[in-house]
């Protein structure tokens, strides 16, 4: 086999069978055993160059198939690539779309903050407004309470007022009184006292409480007359043990719990079951005890009338 210059393996690896067939032939004219031993060294090249050719073509188609799988990969990666970027531009549409709802929504709640405030404002000042009105009801409620008391204090002596006693009849203690102090008068009997009273239509004075006996006595010391004899100047009044010794009694019935007795009395002097109030300084010790028939000034008390 001649060389074949520049060209090398690769025209060795395009050889046919035919060349090795001539090649075979002119070795056999040459020299039978070289020409044999050239044909296997041919063959074994010829074997080797084949094998070069399937092992390049193997190369080649793993390359291609790389490629191809480099590309797919490739493409695949793109398209997803693809995907992810349609994906994110489908996400910032959808979040700018909540942004823009988010947005609009703080807006609004700024709108009713302000609304809200606004309104707090103005019911701030109606509290102040009806704070201050509250004050002024308070100081006419004061000057109102002071006008009842005021008037409240008034409505007894309207009431009074309006009833009146007889005349010759003295007001006193929210009672009418009258008190036989003139001499046209004459001293009468414990008995026609009171009869004289009741023709007037009331009665022998009653003095069951403190206040109406000192609101009594207060009159006689006012219109006694002192240079009258003590017991000439006694006064009847509606009281006597007449049932029961010792056991003195109004005219209603009702038992006597608080007496102003003098000193030593009542001493019974011989009958006296009937009491008489003497003007005596000491409110305490104006009472004593007398005979019924005794002539003396007496009090009478009655209701006053409309
Ligand atoms: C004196 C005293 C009284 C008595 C009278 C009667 O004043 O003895 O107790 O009742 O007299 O007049
Ligand atoms: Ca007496």
């Amino acid at each position: 086999m001649e060389d074949n210059g520049g060209l090398g393996g690769t025209y060795d690896k395009l050889v046919c069978q035919e060349d090795f067939d001539d090649i075979d032939e002119y070795s056999l004219h040459s020299n039978q055993e070289n020409q044999q031993a050239s044909v296997s060294i041919l063959r074994l090249g010829s074997r080797i160059q084949s094998r070069s050719v399937a092992v390049s073509l193997t190369v080649l188609a793993l390359l291609l198939l790389s490629t191809d799988i480099g590309l797919g990969v490739y493409y695949r990666q793109l398209r997803d690539g693809h995907r992810t970027i349609s994906d994110i531009t489908s996400e910032l549409a959808n979040l700018q779309g909540v942004y823009s709802a988010a947005i609009q929504s703080r807006d609004e709640v700024r709108r009713q903050l302000s609304k809200e405030l606004n309104e707090q404002k103005v019911t701030k000042w109606e509290l102040e407004h009806q704070q201050s009105r509250g004050k002024e009801y308070e100081k006419q409620a004061d000057k109102l309470k002071v006008d009842i008391a005021m008037l409240s204090s008034h409505v007894p002596l309207i009431t009074e007022g309006c009833r009146h006693c007889l005349p010759g009849w003295t007001f006193a203690n929210s009672q009418c009184y009258y008190l036989a102090f003139s001499d046209a008068l004459p001293r009468r009997s414990w008995q026609d006292a009171r009869t004289f009273c009741k023709k007037q239509g009331g009665d022998l004075v009653v003095t069951d409480t403190r206040e109406k006996h000192l609101a009594v006595h207060d009159l006689i010391n006012t219109y006694h007359i002192p240079i009258r004899h003590t017991h000439l100047t006694g006064f009847w009044i509606g009281l006597r043990d007449v049932e029961e010794e010792g056991t003195w009694r109004w005219l209603d019935g009702s038992l006597l719990t608080e007496g102003y007795w003098n000193f030593g009395e009542p001493n019974n002097q011989g009958e006296e079951d009937c009491a008489a109030t003497y003007p005596k300084e000491n409110p305490f010790r104006t009472w004593n005890d007398a005979p019924c028939g005794y002539s003396l000034k007496w009090i009478c008390e009655m209701e006053p009338r409309s």
